[in-house]
């Protein structure tokens, strides 16, 4: 099964390493194919180089729209060479084999990243390239598809270790990097047409993306992982510039990206703060100045917020970052920071810092994708957002200002932690978060005890839920949960309500005195 090299044809539009491998491929008395661009290169190098355009018999035209499409090109990467009839098609029109094929395509990805018009955009979607590695990559038989510059000291490799050939299996890996790439280019297109013309539902849209890292290791040490982008050019973490510290790592990633959209819910309300861990909230708070902010979302969980990933709603500026360099933080996400907060951070060199351009809007439509066994799970983002005006107020006593304004504060932190939810605020800080239990009144016991566990090392008078509101991410399914909130000490709730038992919730709200407001949606997030 080795496959001897006789001719390549080289067409890339990145012309990284295109003259060593050209070299290399004339020394072993491959002859070179090659389109335009790629031709002159390799002549200006001094090497011999055959153009397509000789082959084809036609010339490039229509800017360069068709160079390639041609049966001359084709049938000499897909016909079977064991085959009697291929082989006498071949004879009869005059078409070469071709055995070797490296091609890298118009540099779409990067047009679009770039932030290129619509024209622009069409005009760098490669045809003639993906038809040729298609073509290829199904007649690994015979042919060798090289489609990513990575891949030709593997290449050369081959080819010494095997007297000029490669094996099949060789040929099958290429294969398959090979549909890979074109499977990814035609997302990546595809995901930029959808996103100029707002198509968001999820069965008309691809889940791939573009190769952006390879990750040292993924959740755990002993898994790879790596990461993919998918063209987008909003905020976050995705297309963020880092300033310093360390790659980020898998769990990195998950957690700003966590932090990030958590606090892109404040928008320009003031100055608003996250600190994350393990994908969910340890404390959330707004305050007069970002350092304040910073300072209250800490208080509401000290021991956890160690280690954490902090995320900003507004530019870093140095009272904030000496603030944070007190403990031990991974990572910070901010839209922006100053010359005096750079100089700060910069003498913490482990302590990663990422700049994005702006904040995430929470409520634009995109999609999550989660992978179950033998599938993916696709949905539209939970871009719910909800307003004073939605709210509808179901016990005696209404919430007062005060309280309405914690309540929809407590509201979008819930929708940023695991189900089962429950977040005590007070005063725009988070005071108690319970996540990520199977039962609700046990998020509801679990935030309480943390706010009480903090007073104690804070030495604080009285638990801090006294006098706070509490959110629930979905409706409470029994009196029970509401009951230990009040106990608790908070006076207001809210919740999406629609329960069965909503009545016997409601009134066991208006025995206790609180006030309770439904939102009518729910936000579970797994
Ligand atoms: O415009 S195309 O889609 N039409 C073609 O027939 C064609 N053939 C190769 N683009 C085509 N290519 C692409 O041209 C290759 O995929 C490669 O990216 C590029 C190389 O052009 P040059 O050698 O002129 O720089």
């Amino acid at each position: 099964d080795l496959a001897p090299l006789r001719r390549a044809l080289l067409s890339v539009s990145d012309k990284t390493g295109l003259i060593d491998l050209g070299r290399a491929l004339s020394e072993r008395g491959v002859e070179l194919l090659s389109t335009g661009g790629s031709a002159k290169a390799l002549r200006q190098a001094g090497l011999t180089v055959r153009d397509v355009a000789d082959v084809t018999g036609f010339p490039e035209m229509m800017d360069g729209r068709v160079k390639t499409l041609h049966p001359a090109v084709h049938g000499g990467l897909l016909a079977l060479r064991d085959n009697a009839e291929h082989v006498a098609a071949m004879e009869a029109h005059g078409i070469g084999p071709i055995d070797l094929l490296v091609v890298n395509l118009y540099p779409f990805e990067e047009t679009v990243a770039k932030g290129a018009d619509y024209d622009t955009c069409i005009e760098n979607i490669d045809i003639g390239g993906p038809a040729m590695i298609r073509a290829a990559a199904k007649n690994h038989g015979a042919v060798t598809t090289v489609v990513d510059v990575e891949d030709y000291g593997a290449l050369l490799a081959e080819l010494d270790a095997h007297d000029g050939q490669t094996t099949r299996a060789f040929r099958q890996r290429m294969a398959q990097i090979a549909y890979a790439r074109t499977g990814a280019y035609d997302a990546a297109v595809s995901t930029w047409m959808a996103e100029a013309i707002g198509e968001t539902a999820p069965r008309r849209r691809v889940a791939a993306g573009t190769l952006a890292q390879t990750l040292r290791y993924g959740e755990n040490p002993h898994q790879s992982a790596a990461f993919y982008t998918d063209g987008s050019t909003r905020p976050g973490v995705a297309t963020a510039t880092q300033l310093q510290g360390k790659e980020l790592s898998y769990n990195n990633i998950n957690d700003t990206d966590a932090a990030f959209e958590l606090v892109s819910e404040f928008g320009q309300g003031g100055p608003a703060c996250a600190i994350i861990k393990h994908a969910n909230p340890c404390g959330v708070a707004r305050g007069e100045t970002l350092k304040d902010a910073y300072a209250r979302a800490f208080d509401c969980d000290r021991t956890s917020a160690f280690g954490g990933i902090i995320a900003l709603n507004q530019p870093l500026d140095a009272a904030t970052a000496q603030e944070i360099t007190q403990i031990f933080t991974e990572v910070v996400i901010a839209p922006g920071a100053d010359a005096a907060a750079r100089e700060i951070f910069a003498a913490k060199k482990n302590l990663r810092l990422l700049l994005t351009d702006g904040l995430a809007d929470p409520a634009a439509p995109a999609l999550t994708y989660r992978q179950v066994s033998g599938g993916l799970l696709v949905q539209d983002k939970d871009n719910g957002v909800i307003t004073e005006a939605d709210l509808k107020v179901v016990t005696k006593r209404a919430p007062t200002a005060a309280e309405i304004a914690d309540l929809l504060f407590a509201w979008k932190v819930a929708k940023h932690v695991k189900s089962n939810a429950i977040v005590y605020v007070k005063d725009g800080a988070t005071v108690g978060v319970g996540a990520g239990q199977m039962s609700r009144v046990d998020s509801t016991r679990i935030a309480a005890r943390k706010a009480e566990d903090m007073a104690e090392a804070m030495g604080l008078a009285e638990t801090p839920t006294k006098g706070s509101v509490v959110a629930s991410d979905a409706f409470f399914p029994f009196a029970d949960g509401l009951l230990t909130a009040a106990e608790a000490g908070a006076t207001a709730v809210i919740q999406p309500g629609g329960s069965m038992r909503d009545d016997d919730v409601i009134a066991v709200a208006d025995e206790a005195g609180l006030a309770m407001v439904f939102t009518g949606q729910r936000h579970f997030r797994h």
